[in-house]
């Protein structure tokens, strides 16, 4: 088996593109993250869900974002959340993703699937919300992580605190992350950068990549260091 490589994974999530209204700098915060990837030496690009804010954007959107994506020269992976869920009326499903750039990855499997590269030692796991209820559990069937390889799983969903009483729909257990196989949990659904991180595995909402306010349209994107030797380490870097 060969030894996991150094990798370096650019994460952020809840860009809700389309929403002109609640969220005005969507668009140049997603050209901010792309600018920013080889920078800072990113060797994927994670997209942890609500990247389109409504099952109703118009093609044009959904063009715009395929073509910010193509013009990384590194793979884009992207799982879908509650505002872009993957269902019949997805807007994975529509014409402009028929012509998706090659280096863009979809899950599109609600009972979790796996995708490889094999050449980074990297394997993603991820679980395509199909509907946003308590009944999605985002990390239910996570794998073991392959000899040699790193596993980093994907999840949109609610972290539930111990002392959090609500139910919340689409939940993450504290005893959910400290007992998952991945090495990386990289989380999309808060606005906020947010750490919760138990037993050894490293997890961490991104939060959006959009700033505070139209005069600050930009703000941070999360930074995963994979070290074979170290381990897991994360950090924030302003875009
Ligand atoms: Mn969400």
């Amino acid at each position: 088996m060969p030894d996991k490589q150094n990798l370096k994974l650019i994460h952020t999530s809840d860009i809700h593109l389309g929403d002109e209204i609640g969220h005005p700098a969507s668009v140049e915060a997603l050209k901010a993250v792309v600018d920013a990837v080889p920078g800072l030496g990113g060797d994927v690009l994670l997209l942890v869900g609500d990247i389109f804010d409504n099952g109703r954007v118009g093609n044009d959107v959904l063009e715009g974002f395929l073509d910010q994506i193509s013009r990384l020269t590194v793979p884009a992976v992207l799982l879908p959340g509650n505002h872009d869920l993957y269902a019949d009326d997805s807007v994975y499903l529509r014409e402009p993703f028929n012509h998706k750039p090659e280096n863009l990855h979809l899950f599109t499997d609600a009972l979790g699937q796996t995708i490889t590269f094999p050449e980074l030692t990297l394997d993603l796991w991820g679980r395509a919300m199909p509907f946003h209820t308590p009944e999605f559990r985002p990390l239910a069937g996570m794998p073991q992580a392959n000899e040699g390889h790193w596993l980093v799983a994907l999840a949109h969903g609610h972290y539930h605190y111990d002392d959090d009483r609500d139910q919340r729909s689409s939940p993450i257990y504290p005893d959910e992350v400290a007992n998952a196989n991945c090495h990386y949990l990289a989380l999309g659904h808060w606005d906020r950068h947010v750490e919760v991180s138990h037993g050894k595995v490293i997890a961490a909402y991104s939060g959006t990549p959009l700033g505070p306010s139209r005069n600050q349209p930009v703000g941070q994107v999360s930074v995963v260091d994979l070290n074979p030797q170290t381990g897991v380490s994360l950090s924030r870097a302003s875009l």
